[in-house]
């Protein structure tokens, strides 16, 4: 039985649970891709369990379902949505309007969603959705939480039609699930063109029926994973052996394709099937090996580049099987674009192919570039007669382009320059813009992901329109593409680190207009939407939030500089190696460094920390920054240290042995050399087997100092940096020439035996 006190307890604690405070929170506003227009107001308007949505029609019913059907996760309720009436949230239709244009109005009292088309509301809701708060985003029910949304009057509308992201799913597989979350990702940034990389020569991904080898055999290959990211192992995966049983790889079924198709659909998200052939087909080519040429490889291959990997065009079968399978394909695509690839297709092998020469004999074609041309306009007939438009990327525009295509500019923005100019339609992915599997920072920082560069500052300064165009021409310039290419991308976590945040960059390249776009506005924004993907979980790169250290002059003069890609940041720093705090030095110009230290760097914004921390151990050496005999050969003393990657541009290479002379400002004493050779023997690239140092006062009389022997090392494979340290009694010296030995030739039983090594070494170190 209760007494008198408990009973008032009970009371008390009743009350207080139906008390518990509710928290309104208001979203930002700090929407990705930038509205054309918009006006900040005063006030914020509540969703909350009484709010009611009015929308006109059953289709705009179903928009209105999928996006507030999201308040039932986070808030345990979703607003009420009806089909006429007099609703908080109005949906209006405005014939007038362009396709995909929105105007959106919050006040305090309403929110008026006003469109001419499905696209526009669609693209409305993803604007009301960045409005929110970002706790929206935890997909977490936080029952206590008001939803806020700022006054606010958008007026919208896309600069280009074609916002692209394209994924390969060959070089390593995504399953459907992630497909759906990439289309997720896309319809938040309002990209609607998902290009599907679905065949290459590391596999195959699509269940075709009458060709069930495709799968069977295509969709797999040998591989191994590592989780270390300072490892990119793609050059030296295993290769298949005879009787050995792949495992690794995985595609699509037919439905997977339809139900994907139509998940994309719902959020106006077109798909663009790639197949790409003649070249990169090796998946094909080892199911079917009658539509290959002489010599072709027998297995998927498993990474690195694959020479012996091309579609003969020689052969009709080669045609029959293409249609048949074609067609397949297209019959699951409803989009009218059918992308067949083109690229880069190693041509050696219709050299020697009897078939393929003599198709160049009947067909009275000049070479092998036309042949390729032969077998692309052969291929757009096929997919013409389905009333589709091919797409290719810009090699074929070599030997004569097919005469209805769509080019992809990959190789620069050259390729689609000229396809403007001769009348035809193109899509912008220029690899130095719109490449988002290369590294986003500095070396350092960033995982081996990736073989050269692309900064999100440099995403985001892509004119979509090329320079020297007519504006006839640039009017078939229909928009812009991030690619997403996989040989490094493992995993889903690695896939978001490289979208994010590029695709915004490109995103808004594609959206808004080049008038409109600010960098230092888009990457305040941008810290807005990281806490969103925060909220979500989602990995992400900071890397243009982080320093970058440089540094000018020479010997005793070095000036060290502080950078980052993103403007009106504060830098901290500090040179005993110890972790930057905003009690560290402040940064406020270059500043003079004399001896040897550990720069760490760390950005701030409004008192937090943003990016990761730099960090550099700069060694002031005695020949810091002296003359060489040739500006070339000056990396080899600018105190910039060549990175385990072979095309870090520090390293200093030598064809045919090293000989180099470097020479002082004054009389200088030296007791000790010391630098580093990169082994990377997958490209020849072997550390020298001797090493001799000399000096010399006059520059003409040279005595040897000291040498170093490393004969068995460099003569073994793998890849990793090799010292060279040469001592001696101290000298006084105006000059230091370093003569190194190739092991050549590379002896056998190695990569790339026979050839001649090359030397790679940096920072020739002087004590
Ligand atoms: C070039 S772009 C390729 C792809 C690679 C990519 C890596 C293009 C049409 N071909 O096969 O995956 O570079 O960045």
């Amino acid at each position: 039985m209760m007494n008198k006190y408990s009973i008032i307890l009970f009371l008390v604690a009743l009350t207080h649970v139906s008390c518990v405070q509710k928290k309104v929170e208001i979203g930002k506003v700090a929407i990705i891709p930038l509205p054309e227009k918009q006006l900040v107001g005063t006030g914020h308007f509540e969703i909350n369990e009484g709010t009611s949505v009015t929308v006109e029609t059953d289709a705009q019913m179903a928009l209105a379902n999928l996006f507030f059907d999201e308040f039932t996760t986070v808030s345990g309720w979703m607003p009420k949505v009806n089909i006429g009436g007099d609703g908080d949230i109005v949906f209006i239709t405005e014939p007038t309007m362009a396709a995909e244009a929105y105007n959106l109005e919050v006040t305090p009292e309403n929110i008026k969603i006003i469109a001419g088309s499905e696209a526009g509301f669609f693209y409305a809701l993803q604007s009301l959705k960045q409005l929110l708060p970002v706790s929206f985003y935890s997909g977490k029910l936080q029952p206590n939480i008001v939803w806020g949304i700022p006054s606010v009057r958008i007026q919208d509308k896309p600069a280009f039609e074609w916002r692209g992201y394209m994924l390969d799913v060959s070089r390593h597989f995504f399953d459907k699930q992630q497909v759906k979350k990439v289309l997720d990702f896309m319809a938040e940034s309002k990209l609607n063109r998902f290009h599907w990389h679905l065949a290459d020569d590391q596999g195959w991904r699509v269940e075709i029926k009458s060709y069930p080898k495709l799968t069977e055999v295509g969709a797999w290959r040998m591989d191994y994973n590592t989780t270390d990211e300072r490892i990119s192992n793609w050059f030296g995966r295993p290769v298949q052996k005879p009787g050995e049983k792949p495992t690794y790889g995985g595609y699509y079924t037919q439905d997977d394709i339809k139900e994907i198709v139509a998940y994309a659909k719902e959020r106006f998200i077109e798909v663009v099937p790639e197949i790409d052939m003649p070249g990169h087909a090796q998946a094909m080519v080892a199911s079917y090996p009658e539509i290959g040429c002489v010599n072709s490889e027998k297995y998927v291959a498993t990474g690195g580049v694959v020479k012996n990997n091309t579609l003969n065009p020689g052969k009709e079968e080669t045609f029959v099987f293409a249609e048949k399978m074609l067609n397949e394909v297209m019959d699951l695509f409803p989009f009218n674009y059918m992308h067949i690839g083109g690229d880069e297709c190693n041509k050696s092998q219709w050299l020697k192919d009897p078939d393929a020469q003599r198709r160049i004999k009947e067909e009275g074609l000049k070479d092998v570039y036309e042949l390729q041309s032969y077998f692309i306009k052969r291929i757009e007939k096929i997919i013409n007669a389905r009333g589709k438009i091919m797409i290719g990327w810009d090699e074929i525009l070599e030997g004569g382009l097919a005469p209805n295509a769509t080019v992809m500019s990959w190789r620069g923005e050259e390729g689609g320059i000229e396809a403007a100019k001769m009348g035809h339609e193109v899509i912008m992915t220029p690899s130095n813009y719109c490449y988002i599997d290369l590294k986003q920072g500095h070396d350092d920082l960033e995982p081996n992901l990736g073989y050269s560069q692309l900064l999100l500052s440099t995403a985001y300064s892509c004119d979509v329109i090329p320079k020297g165009i007519s504006e006839e021409e640039a009017g078939l310039i229909k928009g812009i593409q991030a690619n997403m290419w996989t040989e490094s991308i493992s995993d889903w976590s690695k896939l978001t680190y490289m979208t994010f945040p590029r695709l915004y960059a490109i995103a808004e390249s594609g959206w808004t207009s080049p008038r409109v776009k600010d960098w230092d506005n888009f990457t305040n924004r941008l810290q807005t939407q990281f806490l969103r993907l925060d909220k979500q979980g989602v990995r992400y790169a900071v890397s243009a939030y982080s320093p970058w250290i440089d540094h000018t002059g020479q010997g005793d003069n070095i000036e060290i500089a502080l950078k980052t890609e993103v403007n009106n940041l504060d830098i901290y720093y500090t040179l005993d190696g110890s972790e930057p705090t905003m009690k560290s030095e402040q940064y406020s110009g270059n500043f003079k460094l004399n001896k040897s230290a550990t720069i760490k760097a760390r950005a701030f914004k409004d008192g937090q920390a943003v990016g990761y921390t730099s960090s550099m151990d700069f060694y002031v050496h005695k020949a810091a920054g002296v003359l060489n005999e040739s500006p070339d050969l000056q990396k080899l003393t600018d105190l910039n240290y060549g990175k385990l990657n072979r095309s870090d541009p520090n390293w200093v290479s030598f064809k045919n042995g090293m000989d180099v002379t470097i020479k002082f400002d004054t009389l200088t004493a030296v007791k000790e050399v010391k630098f580093d050779a990169l082994r990377f023997t997958i490209a020849g690239i072997y550390p020298p087997r001797n090493v001799e140092v000399h000096g010399s006062v006059n520059g003409m009389d040279f005595y040897k100092l000291g040498t170093v022997d490393k004969f068995e090392i460099s003569s073994v494979q793998g890849r990793n940096e090799i010292p060279y340290e040469v001592a001696f009694d101290p000298v006084k010296v105006n000059y230091l020439r370093f003569i190194g030995k190739q092991i050549n030739p590379i002896p056998k039983g190695h990569h790339m035996s026979g050839a001649n090594a090359i030397i790679l070494v940096d920072e020739l170190v002087v004590e």
